[in-house]
C-alpha cells in the first residue's frame, strides 16, 4: 500500500464540501459495495454537506441484505450537470471512463468537477508517454492497486491509514465492503491474499457474526428465475475437452424474457464443471451486439480478448462485438482459439 498517496486521497475526500461517488455500469457487488461503503464513510466522518451517488442497481443485487436495507439506496437519484459543480468526484472500480455509470449524463460533466479521483484494482495499460490509457480527464488523481482483491478491499484499507481508526467502522460500512470483497473473490475462492483476510478480519471485528453469515447465505441463494437461468446454462453449455462455451442469442433470451446482463453474470457456472479449465460465454445484447466473457482457472486469456479489441484480467476478460452480420463467424473463431489455448 502506497501509504502517502492513500493518506492524501483520504484527506482530500473527507475534507471535500461536496462528494459524488460513482462506479461502473452493469454493477456488481464490488462496484456497489465500494461505492456505498465510501459514501457512508464520507457521510459519517467527512465534512461534505452533500454526498451523492448514482448508478443503476441490478434487481438481483437490490435484494442483498446490506443494499436492501440501505439508507443510501433511498437517496439515490439521477444526477444533473449542476450537481457536478464544485464537486469532488470519486470513481470506483472502473478502469476506463466509458464504463462509468453517469446515468443520463456523459463523461463531459467531469469538466465541471473540482476534482476527479479514481480508485481501482483493474490493470490499465500505459501509452507511449507512460500515461494510463483509461481516458480519464487529465487532472484525475489515480490510486490503482492491482494487488487488491477488490475495490472494496482498497476502501477498507482507508481505515488503516494513520489518521483513521478501524474502530470507527460502522456496521453498514463494514457490511457494504464485506459484500464487495465477497463478490470479487467469489466468496474467497480466487483473487485472495493474506491482505484480503487481514482486511476482512478488521472489517468484522467487534460485530455480531450473524450480520455477515446472513450476507454469505443471501449470496448463495437465487430467485426461482435465476435458478432456471442457471439450469439453462448447464443444459446449453458445450464442452470440447477442457473448454466450455455457451452462446445465448437475443432470440433465446427473448423467449424467456431474460435480461442479457443477468445472464452474463452466470459466466463462472461453466467453470464449476469438473475438467473445465477455460470457458467462454457469449450473450447477445438488445442492440444485437455480443458480449463475450473469457475465463480460465490459470491459462492466460486476456491476450485473446485483446486480439478482438477487448481486455481485462489475465484469467477474466471480455470482448464486445458491435452488431454485425459476421459476428457468428468471429465467435466461432474465438471459440476455436480458446480451445487450442494452453
Ligand atoms: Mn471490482
Amino acid at each position: 500500500m502506497k501509504g502517502k498517496t492513500m493518506e492524501k486521497i483520504v484527506n482530500e475526500i473527507l475534507k471535500a464540501p461536496k462528494v459524488i461517488v460513482l462506479r461502473h455500469i452493469m454493477a456488481d457487488p464490488d462496484a456497489i459495495g465500494s461505492q456505498y461503503g465510501l459514501a457512508q464513510l464520507v457521510i459519517e466522518q467527512g465534512q461534505a454537506k452533500q454526498v451523492l451517488i448514482a448508478g443503476d442497481v441490478p434487481s438481483t443485487l437490490k435484494e442483498l441484505p446490506p443494499f436492501r436495507n440501505s439508507s443510501l439506496s433511498l437517496s439515490e437519484k439521477l444526477l444533473t450537470e449542476s450537481d457536478f459543480e464544485k464537486a469532488t468526484v470519486v470513481i470506483l472500480d472502473t478502469s476506463t471512463i466509458n464504463r462509468v455509470d453517469f446515468g443520463p449524463l456523459d463523461f463531459s460533466v467531469l469538466n465541471k468537477a473540482q476534482k476527479v479521483i479514481k480508485i481501482d484494482h483493474h490493470p490499465v495499460g500505459l501509452d507511449t508517454h507512460g500515461q494510463p490509457k483509461d481516458n480519464y480527464p487529465k487532472h484525475t488523481i489515480r490510486y490503482q492497486d492491482t494487488s487488491a482483491s477488490s475495490t472494496s478491499e482498497i476502501i477498507s484499507n482507508l481505515f488503516e491509514v494513520n489518521t483513521y481508526d478501524i474502530s470507527l467502522m460502522s456496521l453498514p460500512i463494514s457490511q457494504y465492503l464485506y459484500t464487495g470483497i465477497l463478490g470479487d473473490t467469489g466468496k474467497f475462492s480466487y483473487a485472495i491474499s493474506p491482505r484480503t483476510f487481514n482486511t476482512v478480519a478488521n472489517l468484522i471485528r467487534g460485530f455480531d457474526m450473524k450480520d455477515f453469515t446472513e450476507i454469505n447465505h443471501a449470496m448463495s441463494t437465487t430467485t426461482l428465475e435465476e435458478a432456471k437461468m442457471k439450469g439453462y446454462c448447464y443444459d446449453k453449455m458445450v464442452v470440447d475437452d477442457d473448454t466450455a462455451n455457451i452462446i445465448i442469442s437475443r432470440e433465446d433470451l427473448n423467449k424467456h424474457n431474460w435480461p442479457a446482463d443477468d445472464m452474463a453474470r452466470f459466466v463462472n457456472l461453466l467453470g464449476t464443471v469438473q475438467g473445465i479449465t477455460k470457458w467462454m460465454m457469449c450473450v447477445q445484447e438488445e442492440d444485437l451486439s455480443w458480449r463475450i466473457s473469457l475465463r480460465s482457472t490459470g491459462i492466460i486469456v486476456n491476450d485473446l480478448a485483446e486480439e478482438y479489441g477487448g481486455g481485462g484480467h489475465p484469467t477474466a476478460s471480455g470482448i464486445l462485438l458491435p452488431a454485425n452480420s459476421n459476428n457468428m463467424t468471429i465467435i466461432q473463431e474465438i471459440k476455436e482459439k480458446l480451445i487450442s489455448k494452453q
